[in-house]
């Protein structure tokens, strides 16, 4: 009887099947009811008493190492299987394409600002969005009562405490908020454009959003003037909409400028003639500008009597739309494939 036990061992070690379904057949064959094994326990019952304790350690292990064989076989042969049927048969089968994702056209044209600008000399200067009073209002000569400081107008960060020298926060209403910290922390000459998110309290329609983005810029040096600025503004103009563009310059009102300009761009869909984009005027409004006023620059210690500089703010939704005829301000925040991927030659 040992060597029949030391056989089959053996030939449970070497069982080498190519199948799945060949394991089966050799675990019915040796663990079934009417296998080996069985058959071994039946012939057991009659062995000498004095045989039963080895002969019975025997069959234990046998039956444990046939088990074992047997499911790690099964196992192997059902991995290799699903692997199988997975795998490409014919390798030269071209991949699968990737979806590639595109740039949103907000980026698009925030980096077509800022890079005209860059030539200028410009670099870039980035900010908080949770800001302060000081930041956001005072240092750009807000009065006190002016409407942009009302909660209707602006979000307040509520406080965690009510300690008196806690500060007021609030989510920046555009980035100057960037160039007075430039200011307060840089000698001029100073030359920086600011992109950025900003937030308002306002209702959303297709021409208002709560956060929308700006790009801001500011120049300070000995001796900038208003014709400085008027020109900058040309170049820019005529590199983002093409060399036909003109612009002009109506005055205005900003706290933060003394004079102060609203800059509109030759229509360059009607070529000036007037359209139902430009409402017959055309013109069309892209940002505004003015010098820094001296108490300004005064508020971030430089010198308003060695210095001057201009600055200058734009909506990228607002330049976005008239660049590419975008009629609507919530397409932009919907990630719309469709609208998105209409402008993937634009990158
Ligand atoms: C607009 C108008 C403007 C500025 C932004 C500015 C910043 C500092 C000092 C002075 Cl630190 N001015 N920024 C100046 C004029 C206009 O933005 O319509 N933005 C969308």
């Amino acid at each position: 009887m040992i060597d029949k036990i030391n056989d089959l061992l053996k030939r449970v070690e070497e069982f080498a099947p190519k199948a799945a379904a060949e394991v089966e057949e050799f675990r019915i064959k040796v663990l079934g009811k009417k296998g080996e094994l069985n058959a071994l326990m039946e012939e057991f019952k009659s062995v000498a008493p004095e045989m039963k304790r080895e002969l019975g350690q025997k069959i234990n292990a046998l039956k444990q190492a046939a088990t074992q064989r047997i499911n790690d076989l099964k196992e192997a042969l059902q991995d290799a299987a699903a692997q199988k049927a997975v795998a490409v048969d014919d390798m030269t089968r071209p991949g699968a394409a990737v979806a590639d994702g595109t740039r949103h056209p907000i980026s698009i044209v925030k980096n077509q600002i800022v890079e005209i600008f860059s030539r200028l000399g410009y670099t870039v200067a980035e900010g908080p969005e949770i800001e302060d009073d000081w930041h956001v209002f005072s240092a750009l000569n807000f009065p006190l009562s002016h409407p942009a400081r009302d909660m209707q107008d602006t979000f307040f960060v509520e406080k965690a405490s009510n300690e008196p020298n806690v500060k007021d926060l609030l989510l920046r209403t555009h980035t100057s908020s960037i160039q007075v910290r430039a200011m307060e922390h840089q000698k001029p000459p100073i030359r920086i454009v600011c992109p950025g998110r900003v937030f308002r309290n306002e209702a959303i329609s297709y021409r208002a959003h709560c956060i929308f983005h700006q790009v801001e810029g500011l120049y300070i040096d000995e001796n900038v003037s208003f014709a400085d600025m008027k020109q900058s503004i040309l170049y820019f103009a005529k590199e983002l909409f093409g060399e036909t563009a003109t612009i002009r310059m109506r005055p205005s009102y900003f706290p933060f400028t003394e004079p102060s300009a609203e800059v509109d761009v030759s229509c360059n869909l009607c070529g000036g003639k007037g359209c139902n984009v430009c409402k017959g005027t055309g013109w069309l409004e892209i940002m505004g500008c003015g010098m820094v006023d001296p108490n300004v620059l005064e508020a971030s210690g430089i010198d308003s009597k060695k210095y001057s500089g201009f600055a200058f703010g734009m909506g990228v939704e607002r330049i976005a739309m008239l660049k590419y005829g975008v009629k609507d301000l919530r397409l932009y925040f919907e990630n719309d494939v469709r609208f998105l991927h209409q402008f993937d030659s634009a990158l």
